[in-house]
């Protein structure tokens, strides 16, 4: 069992912190992004949409999209729950899941995409477009300070793929110029707290 993984990208690092909260020991294959080794056939044969991260089982059954690798090991070992519990928890920990993926982490990636043409050879950059994705990613900055002044972590009292995936968003934010700002004191506290998880070095 491995994962094709992409150390500087942020998709990938979601999953190399979820499996490491769970103790999860597992071979890493790096696949080079910028010349486009991801989007090779034998790759699209592994993902169609030739994107990483991909888990390859020992069958060669293939397990492409973060979320889904996660929700594939929460499954094996429930243990730390990072997805929720009970029917509640699991609910609230998808809502806000969805929500920082799509308010945030995407608006990150469209930002960085859109406004720098790193991916050019494969995609039409629109400028306008990675703009207003940069102003909605610091809007949703702004709704995660106010929802973490009564909250330790970003579903309530527990660390959860929430948590994962606005870290990862927030710290590759930086190549976009986006961060959290000097007033955004909640933010600040639980970016300390979740940089201080051994977890955050994967
Ligand atoms: N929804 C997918 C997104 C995967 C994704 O966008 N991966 C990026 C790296 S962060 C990638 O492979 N980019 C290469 C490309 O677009 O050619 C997931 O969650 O796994």
């Amino acid at each position: 069992m491995h994962i094709y993984d992409t150390k500087t990208a942020p998709t990938p690092r979601r999953v190399r912190i979820f499996l490491a909260e769970k103790n999860i020991d597992i071979q890493y294959i790096q696949v080079d992004i910028v010349t486009g080794e991801n989007l090779s056939s034998e790759m699209r044969v592994k993902n169609p949409i030739g994107k990483v991260p991909i888990l390859e089982l020992d069958d060669g059954t293939c397990i492409a999209e973060s979320d889904a690798i996660c929700t594939y090991f929460e499954a094996i070992q429930p243990n730390p729950s990072l997805l929720g519990e009970s029917p509640l928890e699991k609910g609230l920990i998808a809502q806000w899941a969805r929500q920082v993926e799509f308010g945030l982490f995407m608006q990150v990636g469209m930002c960085f995409q859109h406004s720098t043409g790193y991916f050019k050879d494969r995609m039409t950059p629109v400028p306008e477009f990675g703009k207003q994705a940069g102003i909605n990613a610091n809007k949703f900055l702004h709704l995660l300070d106010k929802r973490l002044a009564d909250n330790a972590f970003i579903t309530g009292d527990k660390f959860s793929i929430a948590d994962i995936t606005a870290f990862c968003a927030i710290d590759f934010a930086r190549v976009v110029d986006i961060r959290i700002s000097d007033t955004q004191q909640n933010l600040h506290r639980w970016y300390s707290e979740i940089k201080a998880r051994p977890s955050s070095k994967a």
